[in-house]
């Protein structure tokens, strides 16, 4: 289903099965040796979501990618299993677009989970001007996900976003403002037995770009 141009939603592309092997790998991620936190960012705020990045690490004061957590405990990113690289790739395809990607930001939204309005654009000039597709899987409690325009004030549709949906923005829709002002606890389907919602977000930073050419 095509939002917007570059913007392609997938209803359920994940079977329940499918969602059940990723809820048990998200929860073993964020409770792992390398543990999901609350990232303060810049000018001080806490993150209303706890946050495992894989692959390589968002630095929430910096803005930048780096190898360890230097905004927090200084642990190094856990690397991104290859099946969750070949997800993203294969959901990238359905939506016409490539994604070799690098990372995987990994949210747990609790009942009062959410995400202020954003662009996602600290992947480098490189894989923005490519307009490399982020790819956005959800397991868990549905989301009101906001989707705006390429300025912050640009009119926002809004999306719900349930367990097993696949989002794909690229193209001329990377540089969309997107947040998420709610969830709606318990409407995860009951077999994952779970209480809140996973949100992985694949990208490739310029350092894949450069890999890869
Ligand atoms: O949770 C979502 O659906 C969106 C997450 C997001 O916007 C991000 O990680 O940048």
């Amino acid at each position: 289903m095509e939002i917007a141009p570059g913007a392609h939603l997938f209803p359920r592309y994940l079977t329940i099965e499918r969602q059940h092997a990723l809820a048990d790998q998200c929860r073993a991620a964020i409770d792992g040796t390398v543990p999901a936190y609350v990232p303060i960012v810049r000018g001080g705020g806490r993150m209303h979501v706890r946050m495992l990045c894989l692959g390589r690490h968002w630095n929430a004061q910096t803005y930048r990618y780096e190898t360890a957590r230097s905004d927090f405990d200084g642990l190094p990113a856990p690397p991104l299993p290859l099946e969750l690289r070949e997800l993203a790739h294969e959901i990238a395809e359905h939506a016409g677009m490539n994604l070799d990607a690098d990372v995987c930001i990994l949210n747990y939204y609790a009942a009062d989970g959410k995400m202020g309005l954003h662009q996602d654009k600290d992947e480098g000039p490189l894989s923005l001007a490519a307009g490399i597709p982020v790819v956005s899987v959800s397991i868990g409690d549905t989301a009101r996900f906001l989707f705006g325009g390429l300025k912050r004030r640009d009119p926002i549709e809004t999306i719900t976003l349930e367990s097993g949906d696949a989002f794909v923005f690229g193209g001329p829709a990377r540089l969309r403002y997107h947040g998420v002002s709610r969830i709606t606890p318990d409407t995860a389907p009951r077999e994952l037995a779970l209480s809140g919602r996973f949100n992985l977000t694949f990208r490739q930073s310029d350092e894949a770009c450069r890999a890869s050419s």
